[in-house]
């Protein structure tokens, strides 16, 4: 009997592979307004201070072959295709719909490589799936997840790195912040889930962990008149350091690799703003090549498919 072939598109934000494909990726992260040179520019520093540009895309691709090796060997029966594409860089994830039906899947499901949901972060991906579906002249099954922040292999994960974090603190006990990406506080007015999932991912780490308190901020919001979420991290440390706290643990967990808002926003942008307040700060290391990220999206994979094998 021959297994059934079912698509995996595991999709990631993006980032430019060289310096030249700087503004082109900005113009498309703001929908197709290029950048202003000023605003060009300090995006162009920022990737020079991390080394000239981010390894994004070479992590998302690993990433996603490890979670084709975990369902391959959890899952045999079907004959799984990895296809990896990204929101705002190529491969996109329109081309990688179309390839999919050209190769003849029949049977897909989309994951997103950030854990919590909203309809301007995993959403935004999945329009781009839906678009690029309904331009297909026989649309194939595609099963959608559009959040798995509470799937138990992603949490002991971030439970161990945290712990891990916390035994670079030996004389003191640090306050640790939770942070995810910044959205536009519009979201606030359609009941969206992304507050609530980083509440929930903090709640759940920090109780396996032991931590008697936790805290949330947002980190990294846009460069845009409108107001963004918050309190922004820097302004969460700046409000503990009032308090008299001296060493903060950031938990950056809304997102899974080492990448721009990351090694620049925390490593360098906040570390030193915290320094001038007399607060030490460290942060987790991110998930990258860890196994638990792999095991706990193919066992999402694995439960949208259920069913359609
Ligand atoms: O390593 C890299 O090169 C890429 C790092 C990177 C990640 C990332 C994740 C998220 N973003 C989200 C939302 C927005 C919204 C805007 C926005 C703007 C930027 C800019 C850069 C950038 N983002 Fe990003 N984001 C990354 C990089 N992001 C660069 C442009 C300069 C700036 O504003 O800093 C605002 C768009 C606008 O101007 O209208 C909104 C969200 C995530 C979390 C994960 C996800 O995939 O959803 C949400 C990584």
């Amino acid at each position: 009997m021959t297994r059934p072939v079912v698509g995996v598109l595991v999709m990631a934000y993006g980032t430019p592979n060289r310096r030249e494909e700087i503004l082109p990726y900005y113009t498309h992260i703001r929908r197709g307004r290029p950048p202003t040179p000023e605003l060009l520019q300090e995006l162009t520093e920022r990737y020079d201070a991390i080394g000239g540009v981010s390894q994004l895309n070479r992590i998302s691709r690993a990433q996603a072959e490890a979670v084709l090796r975990v369902l391959q060997a959890e899952a045999p029966e079907a004959d799984w295709r990895l296809y990896v594409a990204n929101k705002h860089w190529e491969p996109w994830i329109p081309d990688a719909v179309a390839r999919m039906a050209a190769d003849g899947i029949e049977r897909a499901v989309g994951v997103v490589l950030a854990p919590q949901g909203s309809r301007l972060s995993s959403g935004e991906y999945f329009e781009q799936v839906d678009q690029a579906l309904a331009k297909l002249e026989r649309p194939f099954w595609f099963a959608r997840i559009p959040s798995w922040h509470l799937e138990p292999d992603f949490i002991a994960a971030q439970v161990e790195l945290v712990q891990e974090a916390l035994s670079r603190f030996p004389e003191e006990e640090p306050e640790v912040l939770f942070t995810c990406h910044s959205l536009p506080a519009r979201i606030l007015e359609w009941d969206d889930p992304y507050p609530v999932h980083l509440r929930e991912m903090g709640e759940e780490i920090a109780q396996r962990a032991g931590l008697a308190r936790v805290h949330f901020a947002y980190q990294s919001a846009g460069r845009t008149p409108e107001p963004w979420l918050g309190p922004d991290v820097k302004e969460k440390v700046a409000e503990l350091a009032r308090e008299g706290v001296r060493a903060v643990l950031v938990a950056p967990v809304g997102f899974v690799a080492d990448n721009l808002e990351i090694l620049y926003d925390l490593d360098i942008e906040l570390k030193q703003a915290a320094a001038a307040m007399g607060v030490r700060v460290e942060r987790t290391r991110m998930l990258n090549d860890h196994p638990g990220l792999a095991r706990a999206l193919a066992r999402v994979v694995l439960r949208a498919v259920q069913g359609a094998l």
